[in-house]
């Protein structure tokens, strides 16, 4: 039964690594000046969950330029706005200092 536990757990995390990496791979090819700053939040709430910016990205077949004029999160900044100055465009926590509304 631990053999059958773990080989379950060791495919769920393999293929949710695999699921993430060519969304990585293809924003560093799309924004490469901002390759370095690209991590699980870019698409993952704290939850784990997709955020807004990955479901619009997803409605739009991955189309990272399709949505650079959206404001997916809703704070104020387009999703381009937020990836050219770090900010997160799926969290409206995270915006740029230009819209910071706090
Ligand atoms: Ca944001």
């Amino acid at each position: 039964m631990k053999k059958i536990v773990l080989v379950l757990a060791l495919t769920l995390v393999s293929s949710s690594a695999f699921a993430k990496m060519p969304i990585m791979k293809a924003f560093k090819t799309t924004y490469p000046a901002f390759a370095g700053t690209v991590n699980c939040t870019l698409c993952h709430d704290a939850d784990k969950k997709l955020n807004a910016y990955a479901l619009d990205l997803q409605a739009k077949a991955l189309d990272f330029a399709a949505i650079e004029s959206l404001d997916s999160d809703g704070d104020g900044a387009t999703n381009l706005q937020e990836i050219t100055a770090g900010t997160l465009p799926g969290d409206k926590t995270s915006t740029p200092a230009a819209v910071d509304h706090n």
